[in-house]
């Protein structure tokens, strides 16, 4: 029994349109179900369930059991004689506003090299990795010799471990950019809480706290930039610590790892986008950004064959975010530049090197991929060329009708195939929902936005295992997630998106385990266990699209 989150109309009202549907797994056929106020039991709404219908994903036999028309907030549970009552679930307007700003909250909680001091979580640790100020290159290149040393203090954590990676980095800060170009009214000061520590870092700059945060990032990423424009992969240590780890005691010697393309051309597109959106507060700032984004851009124009590591093999304390193409991140590095400058030499870069790239289908927003946010970028720039921009719309559009069959063909109705049930398919799930998102913007189709949201219950718990995979929001909260310093301090933290469910786990051998038998379908293929780093592990880059749609999603007190 699943209940569905509700969402609320960005008047702060319900909204009539959006269904409000739990999902009943079931043995034997039901037809009628109530809801029920929690506290007394009064019965506030009966409704007749769908049809049973198999789903293929989980191999649950599911009904659905819609209560749009119930128009009460309050707090509910659903119930079918005979097969039970589902999690106590709430109807109001703010339902996503807390796992809104946990989520943007996470961020800050993330950041190296920096004292975490935060009253509302209880998280304490001190200064830590301040190795990062005197990390050695691995190898040498044509800049600096192996075992020179440079500064690559700032960032965030990747994830569970504390290694800090260019392309997640990139494509993490993106999606929180992209959330606060849609709706800049979205992220106010004051709204993430900061700790003591941060607010005073940050001053008294203008910046709405998410800039500030993002701020963080970025200029870690500028110092991942060799002199050339091309961006190395990342720093990390050569082992991975244990879990009983806390940052302050992990003072291994932390490397930089060699350069990519695809890396590179990420950074640029990130970098040309933030450029744009912080030139109203620091137009300093805004320059430095774009030369960054320029200077890597010539790197790429200069050198037209993908590139990846010279040192390719030293993953051993590290992830590899390993990509071998880069024809969708330099897609994506001259349409945002194109975008930010308006300088029709970006145009023609597309036209001449990329010009199937254009009717090419988006696929989710990912480290392993940037053409979506290239063809954003271009569709929203000031003056495409008109029929190249038709070109990227109707792929755009073609790319969520499909996304959105899937989603209505299946069970819990989420976006993921069965075959997709891989590596980080609860962040892959948002992600294609918010592509759904920007179709329609662009069409606008309330089955599109009804589908995005989808995603979002399907994060948080309307799925085949229960668990809301988002931590601190949900009534069956994961417990066990993979990460050092939550599990090194015991203090859990909100606001983290874990993998999810996955039925191609590489070498995690607690999920090939569960999965070996072959009887654990993809849809469950999920583990709420410390190790099981395959399912349970979490990266800012699996936050970074609930952000963009809880921000979409959420009408929260402005007064
Ligand atoms: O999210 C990454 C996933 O797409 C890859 O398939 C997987 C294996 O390479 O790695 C995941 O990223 C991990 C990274 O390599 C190291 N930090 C933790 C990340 C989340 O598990």
């Amino acid at each position: 029994f699943i209940p569905r989150t509700t969402r609320q109309g960005k008047s702060g009202r319900v909204s009539a349109q959006r269904p409000q549907m739990g999902v009943v797994v079931v043995s034997e056929p039901a037809t009628d179900f109530e809801v029920l106020s929690q506290e007394g039991g009064e019965v506030v709404y009966n409704g007749t369930l769908s049809a049973p219908m198999d789903d293929v994903s989980s191999g649950d036999t599911v009904q659905q059991a819609d209560f749009s028309q119930l128009r009460r907030t309050g707090t509910f549970v659903l119930q079918v004689d005979g097969v039970g009552q589902s999690y106590p679930f709430r109807i109001s307007p703010d339902v996503y506003h807390s796992a809104f700003i946990d989520t943007l909250r996470s961020y800050t909680l993330q950041r190296a090299n920096f004292v975490i001091d935060d009253p509302l979580t209880g998280l304490y640790h001190g200064l830590a990795h301040m190795q990062d100020a005197e990390a050695a290159m691995y190898f040498s290149d044509e800049f600096y010799r192996e075992g020179q040393t440079l500064d690559m203090l700032g960032g965030w954590y990747d994830a569970g471990d504390f290694g800090k990676y260019t392309t997640p980095g990139a494509i993490t800060v993106a999606q929180l950019l992209l959330a606060y170009e849609w709706a800049p009214e979205t992220f106010t000061q004051g709204q993430m809480l900061f700790p003591a520590e941060v607010a005073e870092a940050a001053g008294d700059t203008e910046l709405p706290d998410l800039l500030v945060e993002t701020q963080w990032k970025l200029d870690w990423l500028l110092k991942m930039q060799r002199p050339d424009g091309a961006v190395y992969h990342k720093v990390s240590g050569a082992e991975w610590p244990s879990m009983e780890t806390r940052p302050e005691e992990d003072d291994q010697t932390r490397y930089v790892y060699g350069m990519s393309t695809y890396g590179t051309g990420m950074f640029a597109g990130v970098m040309a986008m933030a450029a744009r959106l912080y030139e109203p507060f620091d137009p300093t700032y805004s320059e430095q950004l774009l030369t960054a984004a320029k200077d890597a851009f010539q790197y790429l124009e200069a050198n037209p064959e993908p590139y990846f590591r010279e040192d390719e093999n030293q993953n051993s304390g590290s992830g590899p975010y390993d990509k071998h193409e880069d024809a969708e991140e330099r897609f994506w590095a001259a349409a945002e530049l194109f975008k930010t400058t308006g300088d029709a030499r970006y145009e023609r870069y597309l036209t001449e090197h990329l010009p199937t790239y254009f009717s090419e289908q988006p696929e989710l927003i990912g480290w392993l991929n940037g053409l979506a946010l290239g063809h954003w970028a271009y569709l929203t720039a000031e003056h495409p060329d008109p029929s190249l921009r038709e070109q990227v719309n109707q792929a755009f559009l073609d790319a969520a009708d499909a996304i959105l069959e899937q989603v209505e063909g299946d069970g819990y109705n989420t976006a993921l195939t069965p075959d997709q049930y891989t590596w980080a398919s609860a962040k892959n799930t948002v992600a294609l929902g918010n592509l759904l998102l920007m179709a329609n913007a662009l069409s606008p189709n309330e089955a599109y936005e009804n589908a995005a949201l989808d995603q979002i219950h399907y994060i948080l718990g309307r799925n085949a295992t229960g668990y809301s995979y988002l931590s601190g929001s949900g009534a069956q909260q994961v417990q066990n997630v993979h990460h050092r310093t939550w599990n090194a301090t015991g203090v859990y933290i909100p606001g983290l998106l874990v993998g999810g469910p996955n039925n191609h786990p590489g070498g995690d051998p607690l999920q090939q385990a569960l999965i070996e038998d072959g009887t654990v379908p993809p849809a469950k293929a999920y583990l709420d266990e410390l190790e099981s780093y395959s399912t349970n592990e979490y990266a800012i880059d699996y936050t970074a699209p609930v952000v963009f749609a809880l921000a979409y999603f959420s009408t929260f007190d402005r007064s």
